[in-house]
């Protein structure tokens, strides 16, 4: 499968038999999500990158939001929406459960997960335009508290465990995405280390992960990507061109 993210006028390559077909956009934290799940369970899959800008008349046909990510089965069926797709794949592929059995610590789990929203409002507004306030720095390290808090409760190296789970899958690509904003805008935005020790330690460790690599990008090349969306023309298939 090609790279290169389908635009406008492109057709749809045929499906595989056998793979998993995934419509991922190399830059989305929400995209990312499904990447982290399908690496960590293995399942096989095959990715089609979509050109948000100049998207392919075909991709309202999988999902008529018209966004990234989009999964599509063997019979055609698809699924849209990050925390539904990531569920779904929980259940249908039963290897390496990401979530605790568990009732209630499941449910706290999906609870965390849902209130992890805030935070991501909190980002966009940092990333929104390159003169950032400080507020909204403030406002994403409140969102953050609880989730230091948690892990201290919790007292292991990850949300799930000994092992990364479900939420840790669910909150990181903005965790792997923090540091954009220190690149940015300078060093007045570095997360303060002791506020948030377990986060950071956690943040090492999950980088650490075999298959959290598999997706993994630096945060200066996080911070190429949204300059060139902040100037208004997102460069999808920067890491090709390079
Ligand atoms: N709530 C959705 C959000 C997905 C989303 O916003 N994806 C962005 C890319 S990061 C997208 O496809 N944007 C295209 C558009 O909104 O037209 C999810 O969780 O999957």
């Amino acid at each position: 499968m090609s790279t290169h993210h389908l635009s406008t006028g492109s057709t749809a390559p045929p499906l595989t038999p056998g793979k998993l077909r995934f419509y991922s956009m190399r830059f989305c934290p929400y995209a990312q999500r499904i990447h982290l799940v399908l690496d960590i369970k293995n399942i096989p899959y095959e990715v089609v990158y979509i050109n948000l800008t100049h998207k392919p008349e075909w991709l309202l046909e999988k999902n008529s939001l018209g966004k990234v990510p989009c999964i599509e089965l063997e019979n055609g069926e698809t699924l849209y929406e990050s925390l539904v797709i990531a569920d779904y794949l929980d259940e249908a592929y039963p290897q390496r459960p990401l979530y605790p059995k568990n009732p209630l610590q499941k449910a706290k789990d999906r609870l965390l997960i849902e209130r992890f929203g805030s935070v991501i409002t909190s980002m966009y507004k940092l990333y929104r335009s390159i003169a950032i306030e400080r507020d909204a720095f403030e406002e994403a390290l409140t969102g953050l508290e609880i989730y230091d808090r948690e892990l201290a409760k919790r007292g292991t190296p990850f949300f799930g465990g000994s092992k990364p789970g479900m939420l840790d899958l669910m909150i990181w690509p903005w965790c792997e995405r923090a540091d954009v904003i220190r690149i940015l805008s300078g060093d007045q935005y570095i997360i303060p280390r002791d506020r948030f020790l377990r986060l950071l330690e956690w943040r090492s460790a999950m980088k650490e992960d075999p298959s959290i690599k598999k997706s993994y990008l630096e945060p200066e090349i996080h911070t190429k990507y949204i300059k060139s969306r902040l100037a208004g023309s997102p460069q999808y298939d920067m890491l090709i061109e390079a």
